[in-house]
């Protein structure tokens, strides 16, 4: 292994393909681009500020939420990047309602990408950190054609590939085979992004709870008893401390780093909480069980649920595996749904 001041993402990821002699070299070459298509995004994310890229383009997407323009240009973005190197058979995205088929010229592969291409996109104005999420499984669907809705439906424990970009106060690239975690932090210096987080674990439990307490109201039981008890002197006198970004991409990044418990738990209004199952909730517990965490919707391990839609939500509780353990706990004894 390179000395590991210098190890780059591209030197990381060619040393793990070396490592397992079974590698094709494609999943190299997939997470080579991404990491492209990471730098580009965040070039522009960087300036937004300063472009007339701020501001709505006036559309809504699938949910009917104003898109802005950063969101447009890091979907477009990403299919650009991904779209012509012949691994992928179908893609999705937070941005669009239907699978993404390949160009009809371009060689189809055997993978399937799933993408929110900026999450947390409402802060981009606020300039506070957001980020992308991408999950990579392998077609199941016979055939050597264009991949089909089922591929893109699996059970998140299929993922081959997981990771995030966090765009924030440094631009930083985590991804997980499902054989540790790692994290690597651009240098704008040369343009690279170097390995600054080698083989992540996360705490097996936290001191940080973090959830929209705005929707204390509607809260399942179990869910209030459970944060009040954090807020008690729970832990030798000391309450936990409530940290929420509202950028799930920032608010796991923390968790997985620090330790505790990020929750966007259903309530008595949206029994199946806000976030999206296949493209945000999947990749982030694939990650979190990778550094020995846990994620769960409540009840049920998340990379189990078998998706039925592709923009279906999921409550999800993840981080520390004591914390989430706990809740769960907590949710369970209260027996009360809300
Ligand atoms: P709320 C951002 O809009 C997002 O999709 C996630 O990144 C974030 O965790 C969540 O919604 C925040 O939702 O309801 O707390 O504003």
């Amino acid at each position: 292994m390179a000395t590991k001041r210098f190890m780059t993402l591209p030197r990381h990821i060619l040393e793990g393909e070396k490592a397992h002699p079974e590698a094709t070299g494609e999943l190299s070459s997939i997470l080579l681009q991404l990491g492209l298509a990471a730098k580009l995004i965040s070039l522009e994310v960087n300036k937004a500020g300063l472009a007339n890229i701020i501001g709505f383009t006036g559309q809504e997407n699938v949910h009917g939420e104003q898109v802005k323009k950063l969101d447009i240009f890091a979907h477009e973005m990403l299919i650009k990047a991904m779209d012509h190197g012949g691994h992928f058979c179908v893609m999705a995205s937070e941005e669009e309602e239907d699978i993404i088929h390949l160009p009809p010229n371009k060689k189809i592969g055997k993978y399937v990408l799933l993408f929110d291409p900026l999450d947390g996109s409402s802060n981009i104005d606020a300039n506070i950190s957001i980020g992308t999420i991408f999950s990579i499984y392998k077609r199941i669907s016979t055939g050597n054609g264009p991949g089909t809705l089922e591929d893109c439906l699996q059970p998140g424990y299929k993922q081959e590939v997981a990771g995030y970009i966090v765009y924030g106060s440094s631009t930083i690239f985590v991804y997980t085979t499902g054989h540790g975690v790692y994290g690597f932090t651009l240098d704008p210096a040369f343009g690279e992004f170097l390995l600054s987080h080698d083989n992540i674990k996360i705490p097996k439990n936290g001191r940080i709870y973090s959830l929209n307490e705005g929707n204390y109201f509607s809260w399942p039981k179990g869910l209030k008893d459970y944060i009040k008890y954090l807020q008690s002197n729970y832990y030798d006198g000391k309450p936990y401390q409530a940290r929420y970004v509202g950028s799930m991409v920032a608010d796991i990044h923390r968790t997985l780093l620090y330790g505790g418990i990020f929750i966007y738990p259903g309530d008595r209004r949206n029994p199946k909480g806000k976030l999206r199952l296949c493209y945000e909730c999947n990749p982030m517990a694939f990650i979190v069980e990778a550094a020995g965490g846990r994620a769960t919707d409540g009840k049920q391990r998340i990379l189990e649920k078998k998706p039925e839609a592709l923009h279906e939500r999921t409550p999800i509780y993840i981080g520390s595996e004591e914390d989430v353990l706990l809740v769960e706990k907590f949710l369970r004894e209260s027996r009360e749904a809300y």
